[in-house]
């Protein structure tokens, strides 16, 4: 039983479902390893949300109520940290989920797809019985794609992925959208909207922008998304990481 007056209560409560989510055979072997890593880019940006990544979910929020099919990937590990948030920002902004993911197993595939279903999802993409097809620039199992899902979505949120994707997909010509608590990744580098910010407080804060901007004039949400630099933000995103306190 974790005890809320820890110091580090709210992180513990992410390892624990990291953790438990391992034990339930969904996660990848390596899952672990990548949420450390994200741990330790949050620690060093203080753990909260910074005024460049609510800038880019601002136009992330934007861009997606102006897409015709937008989608979230979902894998292993987003699936722990956020499903019931995610399942939220979905239904608020009008986007579908899909399963993707880099350590594609049929097991793990079956075990998230039952997730979501339990958690008031049955409409996840990327099942077992869904009709995937394949991206042939894409030479891992990140290529399977649903047909009415991310190969033929125009834009595509790809919270915590691993780096391969993000290029290929953003040059087919899709807006590719990534959070990602690495402002120097490869996904962070290639993604024309990069969210230097934690899964779990991202996806929660563009549910409420998105109650938000749903109402706001289409030409607003058009100059919020032309007036944004996504080279611009990331660096002021890594400026952030500086340490700037010293040690007594
Ligand atoms: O479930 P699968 O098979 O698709 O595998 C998922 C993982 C995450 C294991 C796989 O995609 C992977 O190996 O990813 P990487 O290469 O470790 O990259 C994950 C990125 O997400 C790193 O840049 C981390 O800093 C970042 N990250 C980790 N936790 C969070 C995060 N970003 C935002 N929020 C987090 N909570």
């Amino acid at each position: 039983m974790l005890s809320k007056s820890h110091p580090r209560y709210e992180s513990l409560v992410l390892r624990d479902k990291i953790v438990k989510a391992s034990k339930a055979g969904y996660l990848a072997d390596s899952a672990m390893i990548a949420h450390g890593r994200g741990e330790a880019f949050d620690y060093l940006l203080g753990e909260k949300t910074t005024l460049p990544a609510k800038r880019a979910m601002y136009v992330t929020v934007a861009i997606m109520i102006l897409s015709k099919n937008p989608v979230i990937s979902v894998n292993g590990n987003t699936t722990a940290l956020a499903i019931d948030e995610i399942i939220e920002f979905a239904n608020t902004i009008g986007a579908k989920i899909e399963i993707n993911l880099f350590y594609r197993t049929d097991e793990r595939v079956e075990k998230i797809t039952g997730l979501y279903h339990d958690h008031g999802y049955p409409e996840i993409l990327g099942s077992l019985d869904d009709e995937i097809t394949y991206i042939n620039e894409i030479k891992n199992p990140r290529a399977s794609a649903s047909k009415t899902g991310i190969y033929s979505a125009d834009t595509i949120l790809v919270p915590l992925e691993d780096g391969d994707r993000a290029e290929i997909l953003s040059q087919s010509g899709k807006n590719i959208i990534t959070i990602d608590l690495n402002p120097l990744s490869r996904t962070s580098k290639m993604s024309d909207v990069s969210i230097v910010d934690n899964v779990v407080r991202a996806i929660p804060f563009m549910t409420k922008i998105a109650d938000d901007l749903k109402s706001q004039d289409e030409k607003l949400l058009r100059e919020l998304i032309e007036d944004f630099d996504n080279d611009t933000n990331l660096k002021e995103s890594l400026e952030l990481f500086k340490i700037k306190e010293d040690i007594k």
